[in-house]
């Protein structure tokens, strides 16, 4: 397993519109571990592959509190949704930024889990506001595009300023 690198915004990288995951094999598990290592690491409660910088349609989430609920979702499609709710999101790709966004209360979900197998399922809750968040991820989509323009570029400033006040460490090459 390996810690992957998270993208941040605006990085154009998170603009990418993820391609449908054609084989579960091997290769994809290692990947899907890495990214639960990353994202519990962060912590986080979430994490789409196009946030570590892969192209292809699959997150993994886990709303618990002990690290005891990991999902795997593949290739995930809303398939119905009812109600609305708003909450208070967070994301792993634009650090220390909080805003209210409108979710649908309850999703049908259907993909494929780590094994290849599909399923279909009720979500709500937080778990339900995670995948959509993620889903958005793979289309591409951030949540502060919810957001007003001048509230995003206020997010960009703030974001630049903090990377000027706390540059990268230097690289060992
Ligand atoms: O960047 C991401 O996609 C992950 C993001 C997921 C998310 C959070 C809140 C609402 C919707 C989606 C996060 O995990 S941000 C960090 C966070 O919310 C959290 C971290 C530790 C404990 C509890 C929550
Ligand atoms: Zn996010």
């Amino acid at each position: 397993m390996a810690m992957l690198n998270i993208l941040e915004f605006p990085d154009p990288r998170l603009r990418t519109r993820a391609v449908p995951v054609e084989t579960v094999d091997d290769e994809l598990r290692r990947l899907i571990d890495s990214m639960f290592e990353t994202m519990y690491a962060a912590p986080g409660i979430g994490l789409a592959a196009t946030q570590v910088d892969v192209h292809r349609r699959f997150l993994v989430a886990d709303v618990s509190t002990d690290k005891s609920d990991p999902q795997v979702l593949i290739n995930p499609e809303i398939v119905a949704s009812e109600g609305e709710m708003i909450n208070e999101e967070g994301c792993l790709s634009v650090p220390g930024i909080y805003a209210e966004v409108r979710r649908a209360e309850k999703i049908r979900v259907r993909y494929l889990d780590r094994d290849g197998n599909e399923v279909e399922r009720d979500m709500d809750g937080l778990l339900a506001v995670c995948v959509q968040h993620e889903m958005d991820h793979l289309e591409g989509r951030l949540f502060v595009d919810y957001l007003s323009e001048a509230k995003r570029q206020k997010i960009r400033k703030r974001l630049q300023k903090e990377r000027r006040q706390q540059p990268e460490p230097a690289a060992v090459l």
